[in-house]
């Protein structure tokens, strides 16, 4: 358990366990605002506050669905083991997109490892498992956006 290779083997590489969507525009569609909270199993060498561009957001997660996914993006690293994808600009996006339809894989270029830099670059591959939440409104908040509606007209 000395041996310095057994060692690097000890420290496993940061691993998706959960991806929830959630929608921030008020809408049934995925737009403006909404989010996608990814969650790592354990602390990574990436502080908290670190901010992503929409390149990077791209390059370092591959979500699955690429431009798919709006015109920009931004992410932040609310911890060093959640980052938070928003749309900041849905553009081009596929609006009927479901959470469920999107998988993500790091990049091991990043250097993704544990906070100490001991484990291996993470690889990880995002599986449906993970993902929960919706970029749509939730039925209750809808409910309430449709007698506005009924309403007004
Ligand atoms: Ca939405």
């Amino acid at each position: 358990m000395h041996d310095s290779e057994q060692s690097l083997c000890h420290y496993a590489a940061p691993a998706f366990t959960q991806i929830q969507c959630a929608d921030g525009g008020s809408d049934v569609v995925l737009g403006n605002q909404d989010t996608v909270t990814i969650d790592f199993d354990r602390a990574t060498n990436i502080p908290a506050g670190t901010v992503w561009s929409h390149t990077e957001v791209l390059r370092n997660l591959n979500p699955s669905v690429g431009a798919g996914f709006g015109a920009a993006l931004t992410a932040t690293w609310s911890s060093s083991s959640r980052v938070v994808i928003t749309v900041a600009n849905a553009a081009g996006a596929i609006p009927t997109l479901s959470c469920a339809q999107v998988s993500y894989r790091v990049s091991t270029a990043m250097g993704l490892r544990d906070v100490f830099n001991r484990s291996a670059a993470s690889s990880s591959v995002s599986s449906p498992s993970m993902v929960s939440g919706s970029f749509a409104i939730t039925e209750a908040q809808g409910e309430v956006l449709y007698s506005i509606d009924v309403l007004s007209t």
